[in-house]
């Protein structure tokens, strides 16, 4: 890995179907037949929230049933023991990055053990049920949601991310369909910055062509592969 010093990954979906995490979109997927840009919008949660807090309930119950994968420990390996610059950008809302142990890393369409003020926009931890109605610590709002960036809302920290992508030297995508912006278009920032990029992927995504290299198979197999070769053991 000669001249690699600073290392930009994003993450998505693919990397925790090994720990038995549904992915979106393909057979099977989360929103069994709906298309997830569609349900996944303020105005659903407006319409129906009872339905969508309840949604975000199971699945947050439902970590506690799955645990990180040797995708999620290889970085954190890497996160551990790489010495230049490392962000692992993640658009799940899972907890096994951390779980794994890595640290440098954000979440940018939020986290289901998070809650978020739709008055105030206090974020705070949350591990229980989120009934519609719960009230903020912060304001007194009775405007609880779940803390998830659904369609036409801003992801987080974008600002860190575009710098980070910015000062790197290689931009590694792992296990998203690149059908999502703006996620799908860091690989091109990246390279107008001018960073090596790499896909790991169980298929050919959307966005495939624009990667210098893509390496298909599943993450469990790939990523522990990709960390040992960039750490040189
Ligand atoms: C494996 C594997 C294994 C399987 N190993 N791999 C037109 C053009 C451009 C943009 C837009 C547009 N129209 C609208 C937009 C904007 C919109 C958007 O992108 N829409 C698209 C439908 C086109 N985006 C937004 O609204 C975003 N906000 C925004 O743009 O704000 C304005 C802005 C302006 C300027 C700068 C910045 C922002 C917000 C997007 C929020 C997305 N939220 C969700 C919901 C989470 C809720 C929940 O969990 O319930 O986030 S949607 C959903 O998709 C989720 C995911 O994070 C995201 C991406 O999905 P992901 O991770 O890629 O999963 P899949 O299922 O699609 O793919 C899995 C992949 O894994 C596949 O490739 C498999 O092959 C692979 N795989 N098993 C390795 N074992």
């Amino acid at each position: 890995m000669d001249g690699i010093r600073n290392i930009v990954i994003l993450t998505g979906a693919g990397i925790s179907a090994e720990s038995g995490i549904a992915t979106f979109r393909g057979p099977g997927g989360l929103w069994e037949g709906h298309r997830v840009e569609d349900v996944c919008t303020p105005e659903a949660l407006a319409a129906d929230p009872v339905l969508v807090h309840r949604f975000y309930d199971l699945r947050r119950a439902a970590l506690d049933t799955v645990r990180p994968n040797a995708a999620h420990e290889a970085l954190a390996r890497l996160d551990r023991e790489w010495p230049g610059e490392l962000l692992i950008v993640t658009q799940n809302v899972d907890d096994l990055h951390e779980r794994a142990g890595a640290r440098r890393m954000l979440h940018m369409h939020g986290e289901l053990r998070s809650a978020l003020c739709a008055a105030c926009g206090e974020r705070r931890a949350w591990s229980a049920d989120l009934p519609p109605g719960t009230a903020c610590d912060v304001c007194g709002a009775a405007a609880l949601r779940p803390d998830i960036v659904f369609f036409g809302e801003m992801p987080y920290q974008m600002e860190r991310i575009e710098a980070a992508l910015a000062r790197a030297d290689l931009f590694v995508s792992i296990g998203t369909s690149g059908a999502v912006y703006p996620a799908a278009g860091f690989v091109r920032g990246a390279q107008a910055y001018g960073a090596a990029t790499l896909e790991l992927n169980l298929e050919r995504s959307e966005g495939s062509a624009w990667f210098d290299a893509t390496r298909l198979g599943p993450a469990g197999r790939l990523v522990p592969a990709w960390v040992a070769e960039v750490l040189g053991s």
